[in-house]
């Protein structure tokens, strides 16, 4: 089953919103394999943003994300990649829809709420970033056969 990495940023975490963002996904039908609430190395934060290395916003993209606590997490389902990004809404919250994680929450782009991978191959990338095998579980849910 498809697995994507998704982490609540230090601004989700200060405003109280892990319970908010946990639930909507768990609502949808997804189901969360991993979590854990932990800080991020100067070091973890420049390899998981290492795309965006080059970029003028680097510097402070770094500094926010070790700001202070995230909650990390590793969700599966079907599509759960794509369709997580959907629901997390445009990256600028200027431009992400009302309903959306970013749209309901969020004002601007360098406090955005939410990450989560934007492909297949980030999100294997990212899940071995944070999490180490047995910090995963795998577990069959009986209400799955009314999702899927
Ligand atoms: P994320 O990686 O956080 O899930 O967000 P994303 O894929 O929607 O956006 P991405 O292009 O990967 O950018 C990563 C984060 O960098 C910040 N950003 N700041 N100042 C700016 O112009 C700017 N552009 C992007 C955002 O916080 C974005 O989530
Ligand atoms: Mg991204």
């Amino acid at each position: 089953m498809e697995k994507t990495f998704l982490m609540v940023k230090p601004d989700g975490v200060q405003r109280g919103l892990i319970g908010e963002i946990v639930n909507r996904f768990e609502s949808k039908g997804y189901q969360l394999v991993g979590g854990k609430l932990m800080s991020i190395s100067q070091e973890l934060a420049e390899q998981h943003y290492g795309e965006h290395k080059e970029r003028p916003f680097f510097g402070e993209l770094v500094d926010f994300i070790t700001s202070g606590p995230v909650f990390a997490m590793v969700w599966e389902g079907e599509n759960v990649i794509s369709t997580a990004r959907l629901m997390m809404g445009a990256t600028n919250p200027k431009e992400s829809a009302p309903g959306t994680i970013r749209g309901d929450f969020a004002v601007t782009v360098g406090k955005n709420i939410i990450h989560g991978s934007d492909s297949p191959e980030s999100a294997e990338r990212e899940i071995g970033l944070f999490f180490k095998e047995e910090e995963m579980t795998s577990y069959e849910k009986t209400v799955n056969s009314w999702i899927n």
